[in-house]
């Protein structure tokens, strides 16, 4: 029997209420509050822990930054809702305590505290572009460290040849997860050597404060030459291996969503083309450009690939 699979990304713009028209963020602080009862502050939206890191000006992104409101406001999260206003809801994901296995096909398998990474990684800000599938954009000053630095903890073995991210499915905590027809938890993946590649980021924070949980707090990933779905939020375990993993959307859409997923202006979505995109915040339509703009970085990881779906 064919199941008809409603996915939030087919919702049209204008069903879609700016949050700030809905609730203020007073009121966004007291339900947070009123939900945790003694859960720490930190949780509820605008009363994050600040999180000072020098910006690393070698990624300078071409384009204003981002209004925090907005990249707080206008999310994907579909553990949260298939909207994108989920950031009152997200709020209800605790941050602490948190930790991060990394284990697999790595001589030293590791389960990492939060606070661990957030006091020994070599933390920096990175003003990164972040390119949705849906063809909107936003330009996010995201305080992290490279995949590459927590790996060297671990130490991938010879044999290891991708690297898979799995974030938090805690139902208790999360509406969306009661949706089972798509595919929980949210599996993304890459191949050793773009893992290794120094855009690759490793994010806990964002705007000078801890990461907010709406944006995939308190630990995130991002490869900005990608689209965003490649970015698994809330993070709880990365996996090394031999095998291809099948990620979240590619296991829902596989002629919609690939493994690879660059960003690539010339190849439409089946649904829509990818030769333009609209700027969060402003309204103001982009031409896209290969991989996000970064192909001076990443262009080099590609070539030899020629059978190999690229693009979506
Ligand atoms: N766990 C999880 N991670 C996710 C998603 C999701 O639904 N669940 N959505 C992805 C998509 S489609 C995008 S565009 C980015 C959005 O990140 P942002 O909300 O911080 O802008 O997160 C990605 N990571
Ligand atoms: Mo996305």
């Amino acid at each position: 029997m064919p199941i008809r699979i409603p996915r939030g990304w087919e919702i049209p713009e204008s069903r879609v209420t700016p949050e700030h028209l809905v609730f203020g963020r007073r009121k966004a602080i007291g339900l947070g509050a009123a939900i945790f009862g003694a859960a720490p502050a930190a949780l509820a939206q605008g009363t994050l822990a600040p999180l000072p890191a020098m910006r690393n000006t070698r990624y300078a992104p071409g384009r204003d930054i981002t209004a925090e409101r907005e990249a707080t406001t206008f999310n994907n999260f579909y553990e949260f809702g298939s909207h994108k206003t989920i950031s009152r809801e997200a709020q209800r994901l605790p941050q602490r305590p948190w930790t991060v296995k990394v284990e697999g096909m790595v001589e030293t398998p590791r389960e990492f505290g939060i606070e661990d990474l957030l006091t020994t990684m070599p933390l920096e800000e990175r003003v990164y572009r972040l390119r949705c599938v849906e063809a909107w954009s936003m330009v996010v000053p995201w305080t992290g460290f490279p995949l590459s630095a927590l790996l060297g903890v671990v130490k991938p073995l010879a044999s290891a040849r991708y690297v898979v991210f799995e974030t938090a499915a805690i139902p208790s905590v999360m509406p969306g997860l009661r949706q089972s027809w798509y595919p929980w938890p949210y599996i993304e993946g890459c191949t050793i050597a773009e893992a290794a590649n120094e855009l690759s980021f490793m994010v806990v924070g964002a705007y000078g404060k801890q990461l907010a949980p709406q944006n995939g707090g308190p630990i995130r990933f991002h490869q900005p030459w990608k689209y965003g779905f490649k970015a698994g939020k809330s993070l709880v375990r990365i996996t090394l291996t031999d095998r291809r993993p099948v990620s979240f959307w590619e296991r829902i859409q596989p002629q919609e969503y690939g493994f690879w997923a660059n960003v690539n202006p010339e190849v439409s979505h089946p649904r829509w083309s990818q030769a333009s995109e609209r700027v969060i915040g402003t309204n103001e339509r982009i031409p896209t450009r290969l991989f996000n703009g970064y192909g001076d970085f990443v262009a080099d990881l590609y070539t030899g690939l020629g059978n190999e779906r690229l693009w979506a």
